[in-house]
């Protein structure tokens, strides 16, 4: 298996509470390198483009409004697996379901406000990472 990026989001919920070195902590001690990462104000447009393919949902204006409510952290990280390594560490989108030990169960607010986004596969995280960072951002 090759080096693989993944996209993550440290959302609003997370950022309000000066959760940001705790969800990096989580992040480094699974053994993948932040390569890349920023604090940014999302805007509404930004959201709405990043969470396309859910905008016929019933959550999705919900969703826009979370996170561009506060500061978020975008970040490109780098690991062997590193999608799927991510998945398993954010936990299940529903912090109720997510396992001991991830960052959802031990940060997430709600289904909504589940303080992290990790991309779901490795197309999704090229156009991820591409709406955010220009290649000289990420240094590997
Ligand atoms: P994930 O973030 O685990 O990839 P997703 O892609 O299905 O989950 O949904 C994107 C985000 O949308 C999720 O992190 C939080 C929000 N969301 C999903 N399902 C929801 C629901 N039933 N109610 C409210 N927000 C929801
Ligand atoms: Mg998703």
């Amino acid at each position: 298996m090759a080096l693989e990026r993944t996209f993550s989001i440290i959302k609003p919920d997370a950022t309000e509470r000066n959760l940001t070195g705790a969800v990096n902590a989580k992040i480094e001690e699974a053994g993948l390198r932040i390569v890349a990462q920023k604090r940014i104000q999302m805007t509404r447009g930004q959201a709405e483009t990043f969470y396309a393919v859910h905008k016929e949902r019933p959550f999705f204006g919900e969703l826009v409004d979370f996170m561009i409510s506060a500061p978020v952290v975008v970040q490109v990280l780098e690991g062997e697996n590193a999608i799927t390594k991510y998945r398993d560490v954010m936990g299940a989108t529903n912090p109720e379901q997510a396992a001991e030990g991830t960052i959802r169960k031990a940060f997430a607010k709600s289904i909504g406000e589940n303080s992290v986004h990790g991309s779901d596969a490795a197309e999704t995280a090229a156009m991820e990472i591409a709406q955010f960072f220009s290649g000289n951002e990420i240094v590997g």
